[in-house]
């Protein structure tokens, strides 16, 4: 919902350059200071509608960002972020804010209130919070439960993102149970609740707080977290901390977090009893009538990142391709390059931890045609393997069907 906001406070639609003025004359702030009008437009190859898109090297502590909207911001990384590494730096990873970010926060006054269903609400400093427990690094990917959502056919309403709403890093922080236990759980608690500094741009609008399971919250890798890959989380980011629950998509990543709050029964706050819901079966795009489940773990995913489709190789030479891939809330177990009707396992490269992207190569000795409709497929360690077919619901969440291109041999 939030997502296809275009209509400023007074309800008058704004036009790009009207957006832009706006974000510099209402004071948005350093941080977000008039991107310059952005040059260079890249195609999203989207098949249901505009797929053009500015690409913005304007954003503070940002290269190049595909810019779906700037306010609030979303910025969605190039695919080209994914062609080195496991890691995404923090300058390529995608942006989601679902309504206006601070665009300052004092680190010495800022406070995060530890209360509900415990023993003695407290409010923790930065300090307090780093002092809460062991420090621990997590490597894990931060992906938006609408990455993708633009290549839904039928196409479904929400931001057109193609597929570079996700990132991978390494996050620094303490254990969500160890801040927990300054205040005390009490016996009873169902749910930690999440809040951050943000606050809707429209009035009677809901605020953006999302909750987790207990047993989930109560995890080794959850984390509240200030460092983003050996830095301070950045601004856009969620400085000065956020929560991070690995395997998990990132709507449950709460930035500028400011409040925990533990429920001792179910959480019937809009997004989460209303919004990013996903149906609880599969369904045709024509039904309307289906109970839902909130969306939580992330599907295995993989990617190739060195040939966009309609790319050139060479005719009876070999051809090496690579690219990405993830297992989701399980360690990553195969790679295969898949064609029609054939499939050539890859390798696999490093291994930072079941939730990091990993890399996966495969060379064809010779390429003898086209590499018609090529995709690759990744299954993780619980046996869940990526689908041949779109797995469609309305809000086209968790999209993990099997991405194909086409390669010319010349
Ligand atoms: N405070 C706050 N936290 C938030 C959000 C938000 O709007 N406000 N959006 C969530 C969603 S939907 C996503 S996809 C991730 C995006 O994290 P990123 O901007 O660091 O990539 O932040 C999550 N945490
Ligand atoms: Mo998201």
């Amino acid at each position: 919902m939030a997502d296809t906001a275009t209509q400023s406070k007074s309800g008058a639609r704004l036009t790009r350059r009207a957006l832009i003025a706006g974000a510099s004359a209402s004071g948005l702030g350093a941080a977000l200071a008039a991107p310059a009008l952005a040059q260079k437009l890249i195609d999203l190859g989207l098949p249901g509608g505009p797929s053009l898109r500015p690409m913005e090297p304007a954003f503070p502590g940002k290269r190049d960002m595909i810019v779906q909207r700037i306010r609030p911001p979303l910025l969605e990384a190039p695919m080209d972020a994914f062609r080195e590494g496991l890691i995404t730096p923090n300058d390529r990873m995608f942006v989601r804010w679902n309504w206006d970010m601070p665009t300052a926060v004092k680190a010495a006054e800022h406070r995060v209130a530890v209360g509900g269903a415990v023993k003695a609400p407290v409010s923790l400093t930065l300090d307090d919070i780093a002092a809460a427990g062991e420090h621990v690094e997590v490597v894990a990917i931060n992906q938006c439960a609408g990455n993708g959502r633009g290549l839904s056919e039928p196409r479904v309403t929400g931001t057109q993102w193609g597929n570079g709403a996700m990132g991978c890093a390494k996050w620094t922080g303490v254990r969500l149970k160890d801040v927990l236990a300054k205040a005390g759980v009490k016996e009873g608690a169902t749910r930690v609740r999440f809040a951050g500094l943000d606050v809707p741009l429209t009035d009677g609008a809901p605020q953006f707080i999302k909750s987790i399971p207990m047993d989930i919250a109560m995890r080794d890798d959850v984390l509240v977290a200030w460092g983003m890959n050996g830095e301070a989380l950045p601004l856009l980011h969620g400085y000065p901390l956020r929560i991070v629950v690995p395997g998990w998509f990132s709507t449950y990543w709460v930035k500028m977090l400011s409040t925990i709050e533990v429920l001792t029964g179910e959480d019937d706050s809009y997004y989460v009893a209303k919004s990013y819901r996903i149906p609880a079966r599969p369904i045709t795009p024509e039904e309307k009538d289906f109970d839902t489940v909130s969306i939580t773990t992330m599907p295995p995913r993989a990617f190739i990142t060195s040939h966009a489709d309609g790319g050139v190789v060479a005719r009876g030479k070999p051809v090496t391709l690579e690219g990405i891939a993830m297992g989701g809330d399980a360690a990553l177990a195969k790679v295969d390059l898949v064609g029609d009707g054939w499939e050539v396992p890859c390798t696999l490269g490093p291994d930072e931890g079941p939730y990091a992207f990993r890399r996966w190569s495969v060379t064809i000795p010779q390429v003898a045609q086209d590499l018609a409709n090529i995709g690759v497929r990744a299954a993780n360690a619980t046996g869940a393997v990526q689908p041949e077919a779109l797995n469609w619901n309305p809000s086209g969440y968790a999209r993990n069907v099997i991405e194909r291109i086409t390669l010319r041999a010349q």
